[in-house]
């Protein structure tokens, strides 16, 4: 079922003249509330009224990750903190994680457009549905919460953990639909296996997937594995949370929220705008956000989209599956997790040296962390050399790792010297999920 049939099947030739309109209006509204954005507009000499198509937002300055970190926390936020009804927070490069901040319309437009995704997915008010996403400061358990609510259907805050518990309640209710990230999905399916409850004990026949990458392969071993229709959904916090984006019935490519979220395709090199069917990093600029607004913000996600008009009847221009990242990020259970937040802590710890591994595996369908550092040759010298040191070590490096990754790792701590140097560009991460 098609939620917002005016917004979602509006002619292009509307479409663009509404984007045009509301570019304008949050490109006049940021400049007046956002210093940021001011100062940035004025340096290149660009005034709200030289935006006067969606056309013209080519003019405009790209927005970074690093921009929103150094402008923590509330630097970017056009809307007074009094208007401000809701924080979320997702990872930052190092140190600072990302702020956002919704007004009590961004939250109703968030809602409405997760909505959106789910009538897509064929969820109605008869639906009993699962939010499996952690609710806290990601922005998957809520995000979702109030789409379902929005739309009617009975939801069950879930959350993450508590996997028997949950699959009991997924029987027992005859819970329906469940939204979860994929790698997720088939814990659950195996966990099922263990308790010895099959596919045909419960009613799911909807499963919403997202917040990290997957493959038609997984799509196709959860379908089977759960007896359900598995469909994507993305988005990120900056712009939103889930929303951004969804898979309709044909399940192929994903409809983007294009009155909301103004997507742009550029090469991450030249940074040039390319045609629709050209793969490079995907770029957003918010059309209505009042609370934090950004302008041509940069993913760092890989893809294409393709603007071939689809079977269901939506018009927005699809998105298709990521191909990858243009930095370094890692998405570990659903966590967005950088490289650098690890150094940092191992740089902060006088017995580590600065020599370090990130190994990432997936064991009965859940990623595993693994962090091995070497430890400074004078504390090996000084008795770090024995067992209990190393350990208590290796325990004090997790628990700081926890609470800068917000996942646990496992930490093996290595004698000066074992671990491998490369020559030239170091190799920091070994990733043996085989995901992309
Ligand atoms: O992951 C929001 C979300 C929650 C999306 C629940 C879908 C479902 P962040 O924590 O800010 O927000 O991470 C955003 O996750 O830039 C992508 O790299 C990745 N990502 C999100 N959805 C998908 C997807 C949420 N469907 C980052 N497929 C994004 C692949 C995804 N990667």
């Amino acid at each position: 079922m098609i939620w917002n049939e005016t917004k979602e099947c509006m002619s292009r030739e509307n479409r663009r003249i509404l984007q045009g309109e509301r570019l304008h209006k949050i490109v006049d509204y940021a400049y007046h509330n956002v210093p940021f954005y001011r100062n940035k507009l004025q340096q290149m000499d660009i005034k709200p009224d030289d935006i006067r198509s969606i056309d013209d937002i080519v003019k405009l300055p790209f927005t970074t990750k690093q921009d929103i970190r150094d402008n923590y926390p509330f630097g970017l936020m056009a809307a007074p903190q009094s208007e401000i009804i809701r924080i979320h927070a997702s990872s930052g490069t190092t140190g600072n994680p990302t702020i956002v901040g919704y007004t009590r319309k961004d939250i109703g437009i968030w809602s409405g457009c997760m909505a959106r995704c789910l009538s897509a997915y064929g969820i109605t008010r008869g639906d009993i549905f699962s939010v499996a996403y952690g609710y806290g400061l990601f922005t998957g358990g809520l995000g979702v919460h109030y789409g379902v609510e929005a739309l009617g259907a009975s939801v069950l805050p879930a959350s993450t953990g508590s996997t028997e518990k949950h699959i009991r309640l997924l029987r027992d209710l005859g819970v329906t639909g469940i939204a979860c990230t994929p790698s997720y999905a088939l814990h659950l399916a195996e966990t099922m296996g263990k308790l010895g409850i099959t596919k045909d004990d419960i009613k799911l026949r909807v499963g919403v997937f997202g917040a990290e990458p997957w493959t038609e392969n997984m799509r196709k071993e959860i379908e089977e594995k759960l007896g359900i229709k598995a469909y994507n959904l993305y988005g990120l916090s900056e712009i939103m949370g889930p929303c951004v984006s969804y898979e309709c019935e044909e399940q192929n490519g994903s409809h983007v929220n294009e009155d909301h979220f103004f997507p742009e395709i550029i090469s991450p090199d030249t940074l040039e705008p390319l045609p629709y069917g050209e793969s490079g990093e995907l770029v957003f600029t918010t059309l209505t956000k009042e609370g934090m607004p950004l302008l041509r913000y940069r993913t760092r996600d890989l893809c294409t989209l393709y603007d071939e008009p689809c079977s269901c009847g939506r018009t927005s221009v699809k998105m298709g599956r990521l191909l990858g990242r243009s930095d370094d990020m890692l998405i570990i259970r659903g966590i967005n997790v950088f490289p650098s937040q690890v150094e940092s802590v191992i740089l902060s710890m006088p017995e580590c040296a600065p020599h370090y591994l990130l190994v990432v595996d997936r064991e009965n369908n859940l990623d595993k962390l693994t962090v091995q550092v070497e430890m400074r040759q004078e504390f090996f010298a000084s008795g770090f050399d024995t067992f209990e040191p190393i350990i208590r070590l290796e325990k004090e490096i997790a628990a700081k790792l926890k609470s800068v990754l917000s996942i646990s790792a496992k930490v093996e701590v290595k004698q000066p010297g074992t671990l491998a140097r490369s020559e030239g560009k170091s190799k920091f991460v070994i990733d043996n999920r085989k995901i992309q």
